[in-house]
């Protein structure tokens, strides 16, 4: 196998034995590079075609977003893919195309190999989100069909110059698609508002719930209604809290453990089942592994999946039969905190737009920091609780995505009136962060990059490749990356960014904010 997609990839280079570090098997990675080859012949096959069928375009979101890093490690759906990719290519075309062959690109020159793995990574990002908003009934043309351009591009591209663009489009294009979600989420599910999470898990029987998809999470508290079953959120479902439609149901009580690459300690004991709804599943243990459900895209052998007709009573009976803590319990964030806040969307913080701008201007917030990705079991991951720690007190911390869980149950207190510390929201949320980089801006009358604003991300997979593609599209320069930089990023690539849009890699939290406070 060869697979360099994510950040904790073996040796900082690739995974190449009998398993990822993620834990997918071999043949699991072989049949996903088969999947991914038969997505690309269909691509190119499928040139010139513009009425591209809805399924079809829907299995193009489906298929890259099974690869997406935790979401699949089960050869016999990857398999049953393959064979509608190739079922729909007979119903397509006259002449079915043969497998495009990933080691091509693996064994291609590094530049080129490069640009090819940031075109493939950011589309299956960007798929992620595709899938969340298509689940609510929106869907984009011009996203759909990028999706399918952009294999395509892999395909016929064989030059860094030929490649570049294609890259900067999937930054485009995703932009697009998070505004869509955003639309998505923010119309059925009304506008976040700024929420008090509790870390207490009330005594009786209880669910928790992970991944990202609302939806799911919206149906099961329909299910549970009146059942005497309390629903938790862990990881980046936090969020749905802000979510007038989802807090409305007062069985939706509090949030579960911290980020996603700690399920397995956390998980250990709890007297409740776990409904993986997307990434971040990591291989169960045998001592909860009976506890552990899945729907949509997430797979693992011998786990019970929840199909399209989300029929929750299998989680529902678990819950019912483990029958929760005997008393409420008290659990905390990393640092000790009780409660965790979220909720602060754009549609909030530019609601206080006015407000912000003032202190901006009287010198009473004197910088923002967007602190924000994935979060993973690397120790160099402290940077990130210490750079938000460390921070001037007089600065506001907007955040995102799971790596919050690092510091998000800090007490920071407030600057002008407001929290300095805002989570607004999952990973995809970052279009929130964009909103308000941009009204600031306009507010200011400069450009994003004059703004004192600092971005420093971490990443850990292939959602944070397509929003980081995103802000390079729009132009934003200075951003900060860590806790290592990509695998897949070759020097002359690096050298590209760094030039064009002053990239840099995280150093030391002294000598970060040195540079950016002076
Ligand atoms: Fe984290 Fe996992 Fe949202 Fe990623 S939960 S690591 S960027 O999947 O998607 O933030
Ligand atoms: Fe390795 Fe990451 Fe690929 Fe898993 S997803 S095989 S950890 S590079």
């Amino acid at each position: 196998m060869f697979c360099f997609q994510c950040e904790q990839t073996a040796g900082c280079t690739g995974c190449m034995a009998q398993a990822g570090v993620c834990g997918k098997p071999a043949a699991v990675a072989r049949l996903q590079d088969q999947l991914t080859g038969a997505l690309i012949s269909f691509a190119d096959a499928l040139k010139g075609k513009e009425n591209v069928e809805d399924t079809v375009r829907k299995l193009f979101v489906d298929c890259l977003f099974t690869t997406v890093t935790n979401v699949n490690f089960n050869e016999e759906t990857v398999q049953a893919l393959i064979d509608q990719v190739h079922a729909q290519e007979q119903a397509t075309l006259s002449e079915v195309p043969v497998d495009y062959d990933m080691n091509q690109i693996w064994n291609d020159n590094e530049d080129v190999r490069s640009l090819k793995s940031l075109i493939l990574f950011g589309l299956r990002g960007m798929a992620a989100y595709a899938y969340h908003a298509r689940v609510l009934g929106y869907t984009d043309s011009g996203v759909d069909m990028y999706f399918i351009e952009g294999l395509r591009a892999i395909k016929e591209n064989n030059s860094m110059e030929s490649l570049l663009p294609y890259v900067m489009k999937v930054g485009e294009h995703n932009y697009t698609c998070m505004a869509l979600l955003d639309q998505a989420n923010t119309e059925t599910y009304g506008t976040p508002e700024p929420t008090v999470v509790p870390l207490m898990v009330e005594k009786g029987p209880f669910i928790v719930v992970s991944g990202h998809d609302l939806y799911d999470l919206k149906q099961l508290l329909e299910q549970t209604k009146d059942k005497g079953i309390n629903i938790y959120t862990h990881g980046e479902m936090l969020p749905a809290h802000g979510y007038p439609e989802l807090k409305k149901y007062p069985h939706l009580k509090g949030n579960f453990g911290t980020a996603w690459q700690n399920q397995q300690k956390e998980f250990m004991d709890i007297p409740a089942p776990v409904l993986f709804t997307t990434n971040c599943l990591m291989p169960p243990r045998a001592n909860y592994k009976d506890r552990i459900f899945t729907t949509e895209l997430v797979s693992f052998p011998e786990l019970v999946h929840i199909g399209e007709d989300k029929d929750f009573t299998p989680v529902i009976e678990k819950a019912l039969e483990l029958g929760g803590y005997e008393k409420d319990t008290q659990f905390t964030g990393i640092n000790g905190g009780t409660t965790v806040t979220t909720g602060f969307g754009h549609g909030t913080v530019l609601g206080v737009a006015d407000q912000v701008v003032q202190a901006v201007k009287e010198g009473k917030i004197s910088r923002f920091f967007l602190v924000g990705g994935c979060d993973g079991a690397k120790p160099g991951r402290n940077y990130y609780t210490q750079i938000v720690e460390q921070a001037p007190k007089d600065s506001v911390i907007l955040t995102l995505a799971c790596g919050k869980y690092r510091f998000n149950d800090l007490d920071l207190g407030t600057v002008a009136g407001l929290p300095r510390l805002m989570d607004m929201g999952q990973c995809n949320d970052s279009y929130s962060a964009v909103q308000v980089a941009l009204a600031l801006a306009k507010a200011f009358n400069c450009s994003v990059n004059e703004l004192p604003l600092s971005i420093i991300l971490s990443w850990y997979e292939q959602k944070a490749v397509c929003v980081l593609l995103t802000l390079l599209y729009l132009g934003i320069e200075n951003i900060k990356l860590g806790p290592t930089l990509p695998a897949f990023v070759s020097p002359n690539v690096l050298n590209y960014l760094v030039e064009n849009y002053h990239i840099a890699p995280i150093t030391t939290v002294q000598d970060d904010l040195q540079g950016i406070v002076g």
